[in-house]
């Protein structure tokens, strides 16, 4: 049993402030795999306290010394990353072979990530007869989501650290227990009391008082639009840096001359991949019409081959959804697509044959979609695929842009200079061609209401630093 039953505050295992403690549920049994505990404003309180404290002391070391720092927590990572795959499978239900590859595998990459970009990072500069310094901005109210548990508290963790900053996190009261391993291994490589502290607990009991917490410079947000949204709100009167990573619908567009059989294999798997939990999943393919049935036989296909099943299996693809909410919200988009008039080509409503217990759901690809479909406006974080046919490219791209999100854009072409002509019409913050794969130097966030603010490598860093002009220096 996974026990998150303390923060770690001032380099201490603390209890909390409650001690209400609350099952961690592994969504393919719907079994308790452990305790949570939520903590309380006081609890924020108290590690905000401590994370303050430190700073002065964290915030004088010299790059080296955190360069130093980083690599020692490369090397606990490296040393714990089964025990992480194996937390991360257990409490979100990523397929075991995900959970060691992407998903534990992008903890160590982001630290790797930081510390490469730590080493070429200028801290000052001289700007005419000015000296332009970059310094930590101070303490950090860092809270993540479940659905890439430590992808996403390493992409906040470790540039904070690299920036001399000192930080509060608050994981997802979903999916905690990475997040604590990720504390031992912290706490192992030397960083010192208060300046990484762990409080556990939910939106409202933790989230929103650190949120608003006159003493934390900066809150650095990954979830949903609507919990972001909250966050700003409760940062606002203190007019602290808030940076958000929320949600998204990407498109997906297969130009005329693209290779049709890979670039629509690559993008249903994409969608099916971590059970189509991932806030840049390509949910949106965009389909020319003289080839729109083709590639439907295809898409469906694809997904009718989805290994789905126990995500302890080696040869499972796709697991269960992290929870009976997120099961019933899926559930409920699935039903609006057949109510709407869209055509189920593959999976459809209610669970696959023989998974009756554990969340699972049906690897789903909808036809005869228009962007005007509630499936294809809202971020239904499942294993849903919709196929949207176009007549020109300026329609595709129209269509593309019509969306309040702008995360991340996917271009397929026969030609690279085609397919970047497109790539720069979209707004969104990343795009990927033919079938590219994230950089982990190159910067990760969106346009509009996918966030603000950019994470991974030297502009994560950045993130967490104020620029300071000194004149006549
Ligand atoms: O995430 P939330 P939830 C979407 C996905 C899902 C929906 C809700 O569609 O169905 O969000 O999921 C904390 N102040 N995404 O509720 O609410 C919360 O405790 C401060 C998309 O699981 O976004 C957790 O640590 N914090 C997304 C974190 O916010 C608050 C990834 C994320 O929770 C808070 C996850 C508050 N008022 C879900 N309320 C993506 N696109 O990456 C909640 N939290």
């Amino acid at each position: 049993m996974y026990d998150c039953s303390r923060h770690f505050i001032n380099g201490q295992w603390v209890e909390s402030d409650s001690g209400e403690t609350h099952d961690i549920i592994n969504p393919a049994t719907t079994e308790s795999v452990g305790r949570v505990v939520f903590g309380t404003a006081e609890d924020v309180n108290r590690a905000v306290g401590a994370a303050r404290a430190a700073f002065p002391a964290f915030a004088a070391w010299t790059v080296e010394q955190r360069i130093e720092l980083l690599e020692r927590i490369v090397e606990g990572l490296k040393a714990r990353h089964d025990d992480i795959a194996r937390a991360i499978s257990e409490e979100m239900g990523a397929p075991i072979r995900l959970a060691r590859t992407a998903q534990a595998g992008s903890g160590l990459q982001h630290f790797g990530a930081a510390l490469e970009a730590l080493k070429n990072l200028e801290f000052h500069e001289k700007v005419g007869d000015s000296m332009i310094y970059r310094e930590p901005i101070g303490v950090c109210g860092l809270i993540t989501p479940w659905n890439w548990p430590i992808n996403q508290t390493a992409v906040k963790v470790a540039p904070a650290l690299a920036a001399g900053c000192t930080m509060i996190l608050k994981p997802s009261e979903i999916a905690p227990v990475d997040a604590t391993i990720l504390a031992e291994v912290l706490d192992a490589a030397g960083v010192p009391p208060g300046v990484f502290n762990l409080v556990h607990g939910d939106g409202p009991g933790v989230g929103a008082p650190l949120s608003a917490h006159p003493d934390v410079d900066m809150m650095s947000f990954t979830g949903s639009t609507r919990a972001g949204v909250l966050v700003a709100k409760a940062a606002a009167d203190t007019v602290k840096r808030v940076a958000q990573e929320l949600g998204g619908k990407s498109a997906n567009i297969i130009l005329e001359d693209a290779p049709l059989e890979e670039a629509v294999t690559d993008g249903v798997r994409a969608v099916m991949m971590n059970t189509g939990q991932s806030c840049n999943a390509p949910t949106r393919m965009l389909l020319p019409a003289s080839r729109y049935e083709e590639a439907v036989r295809i898409a469906a296909a694809v997904a009718d081959q989805t290994v789905v099943g126990d995500p302890a299996d080696e040869k499972t693809h796709m697991g269960p959804l992290v929870s009976e909410a997120q099961f019933d919200k899926v559930q409920g988009l699935i039903e609006a697509g057949i109510e709407e008039g869209a055509r189920v080509v593959a999976g459809g409503p209610g669970r696959p044959d023989g998974l009756e217990r554990g969340y699972y759901a049906r690897p789903t690809v909808f036809a005869d979609v228009n962007n005007d479909m509630t499936i294809a406006r809202e971020e239904i974080f499942g294993p849903v695929l919709v196929l949207i046919p176009y007549e020109t490219v300026d329609e595709a791209v129209r269509i593309a842009n019509d969306t309040v999100y702008g995360l991340s854009g996917y271009v397929w072409g026969g030609s690279r200079e085609a397919a970047l002509d497109v790539a720069r019409r979209l707004r969104t913050g990343m795009v990927h061609i033919n079938g590219a794969s994230l950089d982990s130097q190159a910067p990760f966030g969106g346009y509009k209401q996918s966030g603000n603010g950019r994470e991974w490598g030297g502009h994560g860093i950045e993130e967490f630093l104020e620029t300071k002009s000194v004149m006549g220096a």
